[in-house]
């Protein structure tokens, strides 16, 4: 593993760089980190470059070839460095991982930024019940296991973990818990947190509400 060239592009408080820290931290894979922290006020060349499409972070370097959007980052990841496999082998679960996958994507950061941005407690006690609703089938698919496939933490939870990271300041806005609500969802964020490629990975919770304190000021929420 030590003549690949491995570079990350990524901004400290962005969840898809961390699920993909994650993910490169689980496989041990050296790389070299380089922050993109000015994302608001002006992206690098090598961004641009990198990804001219959505300009985004995280972008994933191997020997310089732009591997691009988080999901397919780690599935890209996992397919290179296929010792401990993130995506389970028998087609039905990996079926099932990818299905959850898409569901995570599609609903989580989305909903949880609809709390942040609310104006006003009608639109906040909307946004909180959507995120919760969404929720509602991640618990429910945890019931009896540890991790999402099971007994191993795998592809699935490193999507989801990575987006936790924004879950107090969902909390703090919406006026919530999600212990309250899902004591199973709950007990797996405690269990992967204590995880050392998370702990190591994921943003600091507070420093993490302060930015949310600056966007909403920025974006004009307060
Ligand atoms: N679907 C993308 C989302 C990436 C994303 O939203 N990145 C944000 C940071 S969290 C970004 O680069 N924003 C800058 C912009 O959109 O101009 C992924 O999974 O990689």
């Amino acid at each position: 593993m030590g003549k690949d060239d491995v570079k990350l592009l990524s901004m400290w408080a962005s969840p898809f760089c961390m699920r993909v820290k994650v993910a490169l931290a689980e496989k041990d894979i050296a790389y070299e980190e380089i922050l993109e922290n000015n994302l608001l006020g002006g992206k690098t060349e090598l961004l641009l470059k990198s990804n001219p499409v959505h300009q985004q972070v995280p972008v994933l370097l191997h020997d310089n070839k732009p591997i691009l959007e988080s999901t397919n980052i780690i599935t890209y990841i996992d397919e290179v460095w296929s010792s401990k496999p993130l995506l389970p082998t028998c087609a039905y679960e990996k079926a099932r991982a990818r299905f959850w996958a898409d569901y995570i994507d599609r609903k989580v950061h989305s909903a949880g930024r609809a709390i942040w941005t609310a104006k006003g407690e009608d639109e906040v006690e909307a946004a909180k019940a959507a995120f919760l609703d969404i929720l509602k089938f991640l618990d429910g698919t945890l019931a009896g296991k540890d991790y999402f496939a099971g007994d191993n933490f795998g592809f699935v939870d490193i999507l989801l973990v990575g987006l936790t990271s924004w879950f107090p300041a969902y909390e703090k806005y919406g006026s919530f818990k999600v212990e309250d609500h899902y004591p199973k969802l709950a007990a797996w964020i405690t269990r992967v947190h204590a995880r050392e490629s998370v702990s190591e990975s994921l943003a600091n919770p507070e420093k993490i509400l302060n930015f949310v304190v600056m966007l909403r000021q920025m974006f004009g929420v307060e």
